[in-house]
C-alpha cells in the first residue's frame, strides 16, 4: 500500500519545474463580493450610529453582550494589573522579548535633517509622528500576544502619542497574556470589539471610541476587507496573506531542525507555504524522512499536514548559485540561510521580508524576541515592501526657506516655468520677490 507524499518534490531540471513553482507561490488575496457587501453595511451602520450599533453587532457575533459603550473599555490600570499576575516566566519572557523588540525599533529612529543651498535657502525634511493609532488584534487561535508586541512598541518608538487596540472577546473571554503584552507596548487603552465594526469604529469614531488615523494590525477577512474598505479616511499597514518561510540548505545542517523550522510556519495555517532548496539530493531524502517521523508526533499534525501537502515543497537544484535565483523569484517573508558562509549568501539576497542566517538562527526567535518586527511582507510582495516599522508610524513634512536671494534666483526660474504652464498669479507671486535694480 503507498500513500500520497507528505510534500511534493520538484527539481529545477524537471520539464514542468516553471509552471509547478508558480502554481505553488499563486496566492489571490481573497476577494468575497459578497462579503464587501456585508462589510459596507456594517461601516455605514457604525457611521450613522456609533455605538448602538457598535454594541449590537458586539452582542450578535462575540456574544458579548452589554447596556454601555464603557463596558468595553479596558483601561491601561488593568493592562498593568494583568502583566503583574502573569507567572514569573511567562512575565520575564514577554519583557525580555519586548525590550529586544524595542532596542532594535530605536534604531530604526529616522533623524529629521537641513542643509543650506549656497544661495542661502534652508532645506530639510522634519519627521513627525502619527497622533493617533488603532491596533487591530485577532481573538480566538490567532490572538497572539508576540504580535501586540510586534504591532505597538514601533508605534510607541516613533512617539505615537495615543495607541488604541481593539480585540474581540467572544463570550467575553480576554486573554490575560495579550493584555500584559498591550501593557509593556504601551497600548493606552483596549476596546473589546472586533471585526468589521471594530474597524470602522476606530475609523470613524464613535461616542467612546475615538477615530485614529492610522490602522494595523492582522485579521480574518472581515477585518481584511473592512481595512481596504476605510483606506484613505485613514492608513493602512499591508493586508497580510498567510505565513510563509523558505529554508535554504547546504547538506550541514541536522534534517530534523529543517524538518520542524518548515512545520513552525506550516503550523500556523492550512494556507502557510513551507519550501525547502537544496542541491544535496541525498539531503532532501533526508529532510523528507524527518518530516514524515517528527510528523505524527505533532500537536497540529493536521494542519501542518495540510500546509505542506497543499503549498509545502522540497526543491532540488543545481548549485548554491541556483538557489539565490530562486530566492530571489520566490520573495519570501521568512527567509532562513541554513548553510556555511550566511552572510556572504545574503549579500545576493535581494527580496526577502527577513534574513535568517546560519544554522542556529531558527526563524522562530524572530517571531518572538530577537528584536526585528515579525510583520513581514508575504506573497511575494517583499519585491516592494518591507517589515512593519517605525518608519510606518511617522510622516514626513518637507521644510524649506529663502533668503532675499535665494528667491532672486529661484523666482527667476519659478516665473519662466509658471508662464510655460500659462499659470499667471504663479508667475507674479514669484516675480514679486525678486530683486529689483
Ligand atoms: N510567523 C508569524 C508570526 C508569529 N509566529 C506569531 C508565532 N506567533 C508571522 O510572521
Ligand atoms: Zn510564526
Amino acid at each position: 500500500m503507498s500513500f500520497p507524499p507528505v510534500i511534493a518534490r520538484l527539481s529545477t531540471q524537471d520539464a514542468d519545474f516553471d509552471s509547478r513553482l508558480d502554481a505553488l507561490l499563486s496566492w489571490e488575496g481573497v476577494s468575497d463580493q459578497e462579503i464587501a457587501v456585508r462589510v459596507a453595511d456594517i461601516i455605514a451602520a457604525i457611521r450613522e450610529r456609533g455605538d448602538a450599533a457598535l454594541i449590537e453587532y458586539t452582542a450578535r457575533f462575540d456574544r458579548l453582550t452589554v447596556t454601555r459603550a464603557d463596558e468595553l473599555v479596558i483601561e491601561a490600570a488593568r493592562l498593568e494589573a494583568a502583566f503583574v499576575s502573569l507567572p514569573e516566566a511567562q512575565r520575564a519572557a514577554l519583557q525580555h522579548a519586548a525590550t529586544r523588540v524595542r532596542s532594535y525599533h530605536e534604531h530604526q529612529k529616522p533623524s529629521s535633517w537641513q542643509y543650506e543651498e549656497a544661495d542661502g535657502t534652508l532645506l530639510g525634511q522634519k519627521v513627525t509622528p502619527i497622533d493617533r493609532v488603532g491596533i487591530y488584534v485577532p481573538g480566538g487561535k490567532a490572538a497572539y500576544p508576540s504580535s501586540v508586541l510586534m504591532n505597538a512598541i514601533p508605534a510607541h518608538v516613533a512617539g505615537v502619542s495615543e495607541i488604541i487596540m481593539v480585540v474581540p472577546t467572544p463570550d467575553g473571554v480576554v486573554n490575560e497574556l495579550v493584555l500584559a503584552a498591550a501593557h509593556l507596548a504601551g497600548v493606552d487603552r483596549v476596546f473589546t470589539v472586533g471585526g468589521a465594526q471594530a474597524v470602522a469604529a476606530l475609523a470613524y469614531g464613535t461616542e467612546s471610541v475615538p477615530r485614529v488615523d492610522k490602522i494595523v494590525g492582522p485579521g480574518n477577512i472581515y477585518v481584511a476587507t473592512a481595512k481596504r474598505a476605510v483606506f484613505g479616511q485613514v492608513g493602512i499597514d499591508m493586508i497580510a496573506g498567510p505565513s510563509e518561510i523558505l529554508v535554504v540548505s547546504d547538506g550541514g545542517t541536522d534534517p530534523d531542525w529543517l524538518a520542524m523550522d518548515l512545520f513552525s510556519q506550516a503550523e500556523h495555517d492550512e494556507d502557510a507555504q513551507a519550501i525547502l532548496v537544496a542541491w544535496d539530493s541525498a539531503h532532501i531524502d533526508a529532510v523528507e524522512a524527518a518530516i514524515e517521523r517528527q510528523l505524527p508526533t505533532m500537536e497540529r499534525e493536521g494542519i501542518i499536514r495540510e500546509s505542506l501537502s497543499r503549498r509545502g515543497a522540497l526543491v532540488l537544484c543545481e548549485s548554491r548559485e541556483q538557489a539565490v535565483e530562486l530566492i530571489n523569484r520566490i520573495a519570501p517573508e521568512h527567509l532562513e540561510l541554513s548553510v556555511e558562509a550566511p552572510q556572504e549568501m545574503a549579500q545576493s539576497v535581494r527580496h526577502a521580508g527577513a534574513i535568517f542566517m546560519g544554522r542556529y538562527t531558527a526563524e522562530v526567535l524572530g517571531d518572538y524576541c530577537a528584536g526585528p518586527n515579525h510583520v513581514l511582507p508575504t506573497s511575494g510582495t517583499a519585491r516592494f515592501s518591507s517589515p512593519l516599522g517605525v518608519y510606518d508610524f511617522q510622516k514626513r513634512s518637507s521644510l524649506i526657506q529663502c533668503s532675499p536671494e535665494g528667491a532672486d534666483t529661484l523666482g527667476r526660474t519659478a516665473s519662466v516655468l509658471a508662464r510655460g504652464e500659462s499659470l499667471t498669479a504663479h508667475a507674479r507671486s514669484a516675480e514679486n520677490r525678486l530683486k529689483r535694480d
